[in-house]
């Protein structure tokens, strides 16, 4: 049965909004960036509150200073979740300018709105940063995160609602020190996978347009089977897209993209052209014969459906568009 579905993740810890078929959004409390390295003390705000709606998180900015005198903005912290369907909605402060910003771990976050963007630079992320987060370009920053269907196991973990946000492991793509990497068997309805939001803030996902690129391309070492979905708004569950899932047949979740292949655990080069990212037959409702690269929300990695079941070892390393 192929109901698999988009896996989707919009915050900052990468919470994993899709469980199986959709039908059990995961309420994550999201953590607070930190903020890099600390020279001065600096305090988080409060902890926010959230009613049980998305995106009602209330809590203050964290605040720093810095060695150089100026003022920073701490990052905030998580905003807690209680109440039955609420969302954990956080986007922090902002990193401080012109020194160490600093921040102690649990100051409050407000929720705000990301905005759509253009992609520029080609590079999305090489890891070497060492955290969960793509590096600040063309006013967007996104997420990494784990997901699956729940039956196996898998390290790193989901987020959920109360787990660390996703970390890089070493050694990286060409020598470097890092990749998002992720292991774990014993999955028995479509599997795990791995993958980021593009550009998120708190629980708002937004769009980022790669159209002026001509695909993407990424560094894969694995041991099994996986497939690279590009996911857009006409293939992603509302509300961070469009998509209702229509049941048997019509799920959501189907997103364009492209077999990527057994390195047999070498690092290898896939590209991926805009053009050739087509969806998966017989499943899922049709979302157009190509990726419209306009509307790209995130790219998951995910365990084909060949080594569904596999014990897998996988990571990706030196994501860009091309
Ligand atoms: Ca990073
Ligand atoms: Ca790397």
């Amino acid at each position: 049965m192929r109901t698999q579905f988009a896996a989707f993740a919009w915050s900052v810890a990468g919470c994993v909004g899709f469980v199986v078929a959709c039908s059990a959004e995961t309420t994550t409390n999201v953590p607070g960036r930190s903020g890099s390295s600390s020279s001065t003390t600096g305090s988080g705000g409060t902890t926010g509150t959230s009613s049980g709606t998305p995106s009602s998180g209330i809590g203050t900015t964290g605040s720093g200073t810095t060695t150089s005198g100026a003022t920073a903005t701490g990052s905030g912290g998580s905003v807690a979740s209680t109440g039955a369907g609420g969302t954990a909605s956080s986007a922090g402060g902002t990193f401080g300018v012109g020194g160490a910003s600093t921040t102690t771990g649990t100051g409050g976050g407000m929720a705000a709105a990301c905005t759509d963007a253009t992609a520029v630079a080609p590079l999305i992320d090489d890891f070497e940063d060492g955290d969960h987060a793509t590096p600040l370009a063309d006013g967007k920053q996104g997420y990494w995160y784990t997901y699956n269907d729940g039956t196996g196991t898998q390290m790193p973990a989901p987020a959920g609602t109360s787990g660390p946000p996703f970390v890089p492991a070493g050694p990286g793509n060409g020598g470097s020190a890092f990749a998002a990497a992720t292991t774990g068997s014993g999955f028995t309805v479509w599997g795990a996978g791995l993958g980021l939001s593009l550009n998120s803030s708190g629980s708002t996902v937004c769009k980022v347009s790669a159209a002026t690129f001509g695909g993407v391309q990424f560094y894969v070492r694995s041991n099994v089977a996986l497939r690279v979905k590009l996911m857009t708004p006409a293939t992603t569950p509302q509300p961070d897209g469009e998509c209702l899932d229509g049941g048997m047949g019509a799920e959501c979740g189907n997103g364009h993209g492209s077999a990527v292949p057994n390195t047999m655990g070498m690092w290898q080069l896939v590209q991926v052209p805009f053009s050739a990212a087509t969806q998966e037959e017989g499943w899922g409702q049709p979302a157009g014969a190509t990726v419209d690269a306009s509307q790209l929300l995130s790219i998951q990695f995910q365990l084909a459906s060949a080594d569904m079941s596999a014990a897998f070892d996988f990571a990706i390393d030196d994501l860009a568009f091309f």
